[in-house]
């Protein structure tokens, strides 16, 4: 029978084409060119017409038989190149667990975040709590809560960046103290220090610049004595520089403090015989401090009959300078990855480089 010769021929050609497929877009095509509507397979029911009655299903299943097998044919093919493109992929990716990683350039922390975390740690298990205030600033909590009034002549030690006639840049970390104490409502005690950014228009140079740190200390309680202060002080210029160090208060003048004292250190570097870090003095100026004017406990509405205390502000970056012998304040701000970098050395000591 003619129908059957072309049949089984078909199906001899769609074995070879289906083998030859060798992507899964190809096999699709051969799929559509055999079993698609307009397919060859679909294309052998035109002979039905030429077959007689009893004929014709057995013509039928062959037809469905030989579709059958071509769908088989085409599962099994889809299978084997599902595989091989599995294989392929696993060749291609295949990751080398025995490579070794790449180095990760790991930073070390800023020099003043160092300092200031190391004060802040002395103070932390004093009792001192930690608080922050605003860097950009009222004048009022700047200055006037202070003790220093409009006009006030003191007012020049401080040159300012202002924003409004009311609001600057805070030149000191000091208004965090006038705030806490007008929070506080009148009742000790208060146990404060205060770390952040200040600004000053000062020209920038070796050890000045126009923003730089600074950490407000405050101790307002009944009772509190300037032998207080000085024993705080003492504390930390030992921590900060070594056991063996000792302070020298000399008298100075901050309007929010009477009476105003400036810190000098023993020189850690010469012990006192004088070298070039002390500019042969023997002692190194850390910070200013008094005991509370009066007036700044009055005007936050504490009772100065009652309640006394002592403040102090230092400066980090000054005092970072020292301890790592950094002779340029501005290398803490350019970002220099090569400045910053030799601060990994000292972290993985895990000491302090004096
Ligand atoms: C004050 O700012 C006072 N508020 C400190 C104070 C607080 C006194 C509480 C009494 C009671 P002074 O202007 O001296 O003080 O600044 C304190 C420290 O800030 C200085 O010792 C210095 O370390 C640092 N400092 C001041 N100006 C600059 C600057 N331009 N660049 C870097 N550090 C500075």
């Amino acid at each position: 029978m003619v129908q059957n010769e072309e049949m089984s021929q078909l199906k001899q050609q769609a074995l070879v084409d289906i083998n030859e497929a060798h992507d899964a877009q190809a096999l699709q095509n051969v799929k559509v060119k055999y079993l698609g509507k307009k397919g060859s397979v679909s294309g052998l029911m035109k002979h039905m017409k030429d077959l007689s009655n009893e004929e014709k299903p057995a013509y039928g299943q062959q037809v469905n038989a030989l579709r059958q097998a071509i769908q088989d044919e085409i599962a099994s093919r889809e299978e084997v190149l599902a595989n091989e493109q599995l294989e392929a992929q696993l060749r291609d990716e295949k990751i080398d667990v025995t490579l070794p990683s790449r180095q990760i350039a790991l930073g070390a922390k800023h020099p003043l975040t160092r300092t200031i975390e190391e004060i802040e740690d002395l103070f932390l298990g004093l009792g001192y709590e930690i608080v922050e205030g605003y860097e950009v600033e009222q004048d009022h909590y700047n200055f006037e809560a202070l003790n220093l009034p409009k006009s006030h002549p003191a007012r020049d030690m401080q040159d300012s960046f202002y924003i409004t006639e009311e609001t600057l840049m805070r030149t000191h970390t000091s208004p965090v103290q006038a705030r806490t104490l007008e929070q506080r409502n009148g009742q000790g005690p208060v146990k404060i220090i205060c770390p952040g950014k200040v600004y000053r228009r000062d020209s920038d140079d070796a050890t000045h610049s126009h923003q730089f740190t600074q950490i407000e200390g405050l101790v307002v309680a009944e009772d509190i004595k300037m032998s207080d202060l000085k024993g705080t002080l003492e504390l930390l210029a030992r921590e900060l520089f070594g056991a063996d160090r000792e302070i020298r208060l000399r008298p100075s003048y901050f309007p929010f403090t009477e009476p105003s004292v400036e810190v000098d250190v023993s020189c850690f570097k010469c012990k006192g015989e004088g070298c070039n870090v002390c500019k042969q003095t023997g002692w190194i100026e850390v910070l200013g401090s008094g005991m509370v004017h009066p007036n700044v406990l009055e005007m936050a509405g504490f009772d100065s009959q009652r309640y006394s205390g002592f403040a102090f502000g230092l400066g980090p970056d000054r005092i970072a300078m020292l301890k790592y012998g950094i002779e340029d304040i501005r290398h803490f701000y350019t970002s220099d990855v090569r400045f910053l970098e030799q601060f990994k050395a000292v972290e993985d000591r895990g000491e302090e480089e004096c």
